[in-house]
């Protein structure tokens, strides 16, 4: 044991040290959340936030991130480096406890903004846990002081190692593959995006990401004076969406020690993206602040559309859903003590917050539509244009029901049920081509595979509003056959079927087909994605057989791997028949290849992030061309057997 320059408490004070990093090791999900892909980059953003909080502050301009060779990550900033002094009540550095004292990454005795709850503001020392090394310089007052640690464990003393004019924290460490078993390799996409929202919530700061795993670096620089106005521009130019009113609308307000800002614009697409904030934490299920801003848009647009005459007495008001179609918005809230609440911790609970955010916008956005009546207009002829939608959409339903209540059978006559009634037992297969469903019917276990063929024309959900999709002849089969309604009907305990399979060919066509449905699916019926019920059949590509011998192939490796097993000597003649669609199969094909449970394989959909999945069906199913064609350049080399 070290001699302590100021006690005798450093044995016991050691022990808890030690204690708390172990704890960390044992249960690594409850600090960072997982120890899968997102815990592992939640490590690089707990040091980047220490550094942000540094440039809050008012001592760092610039915060530089390097993905190093070996997955090594490397952050620096330019503040006033971590303190180096004996923290009296340890008698060690502060910095030597900032790295090894559970729960000391806040800063000790209180100013800026704490966070409480949740996974984050747990710190450098998480971080320091959870790294088979780490080491941290500290650039202060002419000197550069630097120490190391082993999974969390000091290795050394904190000493001098030079001089430097410089000043900062520099943070070096390579996650520990004993923790993050299934990969420690960083992503640059993700990296890049969450440090580009950092950058859009915190305008002025500069932070540069640099990828020097490969030979040639790859350096993105990110600094935005408009702050989350930029953020509300950059969602609009990458997912190809046209504004229909040139100004980004922005307030910010201040009460007490709360900080409230929202930026705003509509565009001509039928969606609404609301992202909110709560110190720099994105509140994935809202909360006080969110509920403040939607209340006052929806009021401030009834009292406004009232005051003016747009609406008039006999009209119903606008729904809070009518007046954010279209919408893009950042809501920002800046406080102390904020409140996390909710089964992730993703949901803002402080009250105050909801008065501030809902006073702020019910003013600000009452004066700035007075002063510029022509951005007024065409916001509310979209939110009245949603309206009659909605209205529309609502007789097309009642029409529905009321002919399915007629019909003896409410189930479409297409749909070829199955026997068994427990939707934990259950599968139906949505299939593309009136040949292959017929092959599906013939081949499948109708105790508990129920088919749908599809027919008629596919309607892009992304283009059309609800009232669209009633009228639509291929839609509404799938809606009356799976039983749980769409949109804000939609009712989860009502699902037919325990899995809902899309079986399409391996070809464009069917790409087209898997893609619009899985659009209907996210836009409708989205808990089906978010609970995993959604799946897509595999067929293989290849039947490669010799005499009595099949295989079936689902890539050219495979083809090719099947046809030297069935031919070893290279002397026989191996048959191969390339399936350019479901029909070829005859139905005990297909049963054997794709639906028999013992030997089929389906891809899961699954989904990670709705605000990313959000981005990807408007940029696929979108009018634009030229983010289309980025997103399909950037993403090609994950598909395999691109069938162009
Ligand atoms: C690359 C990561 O951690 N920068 C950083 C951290 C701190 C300070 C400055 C800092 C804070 C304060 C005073 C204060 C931290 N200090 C502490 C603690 N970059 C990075 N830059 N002086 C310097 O908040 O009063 C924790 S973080 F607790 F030691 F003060």
């Amino acid at each position: 044991m070290q001699n302590t320059p100021n006690g005798q408490n450093y044995d016991e004070n050691q022990i808890q040290v030690l204690e708390g990093l172990e704890a960390v090791r044992k249960r690594p999900g409850m600090y960072i959340g997982s120890t899968g892909p997102k815990g592992l980059h939640h490590l690089v953003y707990e040091i980047v936030d220490n550094a942000i909080d540094e440039a809050l502050a008012g001592y760092c301009s610039e915060i530089k991130v390097d993905i190093l060779p070996g997955n090594v990550i490397r952050v620096t900033d330019n503040g006033r480096g971590i303190p180096v002094g004996i923290q009296p009540k340890l008698g060690i550095p502060a910095v030597t406890v900032v790295f090894t004292v559970l729960h000391a990454g806040g800063k000790f005795g209180g100013g800026g903004y704490k966070v409480s709850g949740g996974l984050h503001g747990v710190g450098a020392s998480v971080v320091n846990a959870l790294s088979t090394w780490l080491e941290v310089e500290v650039r202060h007052e002419g000197k550069r002081y630097y120490q190391r640690f082993e999974r969390g464990h000091a290795v050394e003393d904190l000493k001098v190692i030079g001089e430097t004019d410089e000043v900062g924290t520099v943070v070096a460490f390579q996650a520990d593959p004993e923790i993050f078993k299934e990969s420690t390799e960083y992503d640059f996409d993700v990296l890049l995006t969450r440090l580009r929202e950092q950058a859009f919530l915190n305008a002025g700061i500069r932070i540069v990401l640099t990828d020097r795993r490969q030979a040639e670096p790859v350096q993105v620089e990110l600094e935005y004076e408009g702050g989350i106005r930029s953020f509300v521009e950059h969602i609009h130019t990458r997912r190809g969406l046209d504004p229909i009113h040139s100004d980004i609308i922005y307030f910010s307000g201040q009460q007490g020690t709360n900080f409230a800002e929202v930026a705003m614009q509509y565009n001509d697409s039928y969606n609404e993206l609301v992202l909110s904030f709560a110190n720099n934490i994105h509140t994935n299920d809202g909360g006080t602040h969110e509920v403040g801003f939607k209340n006052a848009l929806t009021r401030v647009m009834n009292d406004f559309a009232r005051k003016f005459g747009i609406l008039k007495d006999a009209d119903k008001n606008l729904t809070g859903e009518d007046v954010r179609e279209g919408l893009t918005a950042i809501i920002s809230v800046k406080m102390e003590d904020a409140q996390f609440e909710g089964q992730t911790k993703a949901k803002l609970g402080n009250t105050d917050i909801r008065t501030l955010v809902d006073n702020l916008v019910y003013t600000k956005l009452m004066t700035y539509l007075e002063e510029n009546p022509s951005v007024a207009r065409s916001i509310l002829d979209k939110s009245l244009g949603a309206a009659r939608a909605r209205e529309a959409a609502r007789k097309a339903r009642e029409l529905t029901r009321r002919k399915s209540a007629l019909e003896t059978a409410s189930l479409p006559g297409k749909l070829a049920d199955c026997s068994e009634r427990d939707a934990q037992h259950t599968e139906i297969y949505i299939v593309e081509g009136d040949s292959a469903g017929g092959s599906a019917k013939t081949g499948r276990d109708r105790r508990y595979q129920a088919i749908l063929p599809l027919w008629g024309k596919m309607l892009n959900v992304e283009k059309a509003r609800l009232d669209k999709v009633y009228g639509n002849e291929k839609l509404m089969p799938v809606v009356t056959a799976l039983g749980c309604g769409i949109g804000d009907e939609f009712d989860l305990s009502k699902l037919r079927y325990g899995k809902v399979i899309i079986m399409a060919d391996a070809d464009v066509d069917g790409s087209h087909i898997r893609t619009l449905l899985l659009t209907f699916f996210f836009r409708y019926m989205r808990p089906l994605v978010e609970e995993g019920h959604i799946y897509i059949a595999q067929p293989p590509l290849f039947k490669v057989s010799r005499g009595k011998q099949v295989r079936y192939a689902f890539s050219d490796e495979e083809r090719d791997r099947y046809s030297k097993e069935l031919n070893p000597d290279g002397n026989g003649k191996v048959d191969i028949q390339r399936y350019k669609g479901l029909g070829e199969m005859d139905p005990e094909q297909l049963w054997e290849t794709t639906m028999d449970p013992q030997t089929r394989t389906m891809l899961k959909v699954e989904m990670e992030d709705a605000t990313r999945a959000d981005e990807i069906f408007t940029i696929l199913m979108g009018d634009k061309v030229a983010p289309r064609r980025e997103f399909i350049e950037t993403n090609a080399k994950y598909v395999n057997n691109l069938d162009i």
